[in-house]
């Protein structure tokens, strides 16, 4: 049966306060969890993914997990640690001892920020191109999907990894308009995760239909994800402000644009 009850980490957050309000047209019924307290939400669980009891009671219960708690840009290695790596594995394994058997991941382009962005006819990037993390936030994010590749061939718990490009209510640099992600995009997507059957781990860009997309949307096609935004109309407004992305630049080089140059900039 399609999943109702639906674990949210990381609700306080900008994707989680966007999916609070989106998932539920979908007809979820969402728990919500962070480390902060959630704006007009006194039900929603405050806990750390550091405190194994407390992740394994939110997870209690429900049938899947959108997984979206962590650092969500390049802090120092310990903090990633604790977080990210140390707090995915909690969630997984409470997932695994309370039976739940669906996680959708908020992966990064990150996990592959350091592969050079195609330029005039290459290619798009594949779903299978070589990890090629451009942070210690990036590393954190391959970890995360090799520990869902790790509880779906051992212990059955099946994971949509989703490779979110940048999902805010509007592009706002030259780059996102090959990477973003629009909100109402991303409630699709992450539906057709939750949904889709004999998922395994599955790994996948997240994006709209951008007209000068990088990476390939195949494997989320494959579950049954239609965007249906497209970034372009952005674009005149965006180059008249910013120009074209250069060649020469090493923060415009690569997928992860700039966070391959950008120092830790995690505030706390
Ligand atoms: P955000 O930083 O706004 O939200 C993350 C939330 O996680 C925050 O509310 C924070 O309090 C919570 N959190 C952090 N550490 C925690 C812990 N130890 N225990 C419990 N909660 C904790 O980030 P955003 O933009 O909402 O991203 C959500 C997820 O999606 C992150 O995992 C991020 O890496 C991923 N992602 C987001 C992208 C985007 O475009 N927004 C792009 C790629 C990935
Ligand atoms: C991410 O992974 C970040 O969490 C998000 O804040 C954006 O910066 C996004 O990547 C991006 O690449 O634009």
């Amino acid at each position: 049966p399609a999943p109702r009850t639906v674990l949210l980490t990381g609700a306080a957050g900008g994707l989680g306060t966007l999916m609070r309000e989106l998932l539920p047209r979908y007809g979820y019924t969402l728990r919500l969890f962070d480390v902060r307290p959630v704006d007009g939400e006194p039900d929603a669980v405050v806990g750390d993914l550091g405190d194994r009891d407390a992740v394994r009671e939110a997870v209690r219960g429900v049938d899947a997990v959108v997984h979206l708690a962590g650092i969500s840009l390049e802090a120092s290695f310990d903090k990633i640690l604790k977080a990210n790596i140390e707090g995915t594995y909690n969630l997984y394994e409470a997932a695994r001892e309370e039976g739940v058997r669906r996680i959708v991941f908020a992966s990064s382009n990150h996990a592959v920020g350091h592969t050079p962005r195609p330029q005039g006819d290459d290619p798009l990037i594949p779903v299978d191109t070589p990890r090629r993390p451009d942070t210690f936030y990036g590393l954190s994010k391959c970890f995360g999907e090799d520990l869902a590749q790790l509880y779906w061939d051992k212990h059955g718990v099946e994971t949509v990894s989703v490779r979110i490009g940048s999902c805010f209510p509007e592009p706002t640099s030259v780059r996102m308009l090959s990477v973003w992600m629009s909100p109402a995009d991303g409630a699709r997507l992450f539906h057709a995760a939750l949904t889709a059957e004999g998922v395994g781990h599955t790994v996948v860009y997240g994006s709209s239909a951008n007209t000068r997309l990088w990476w390939d949307l195949g494997s989320a096609r494959a579950l049954g994800y239609e965007p249906r935004d497209d970034s372009e109309v952005f674009a005149e407004k965006l180059i008249a402000e910013q120009g074209e992305l250069s060649a020469s630049d090493p923060s415009h080089a690569y997928l992860g644009g700039h966070f391959v140059t950008d120092p830790p900039i995690w505030p706390y």
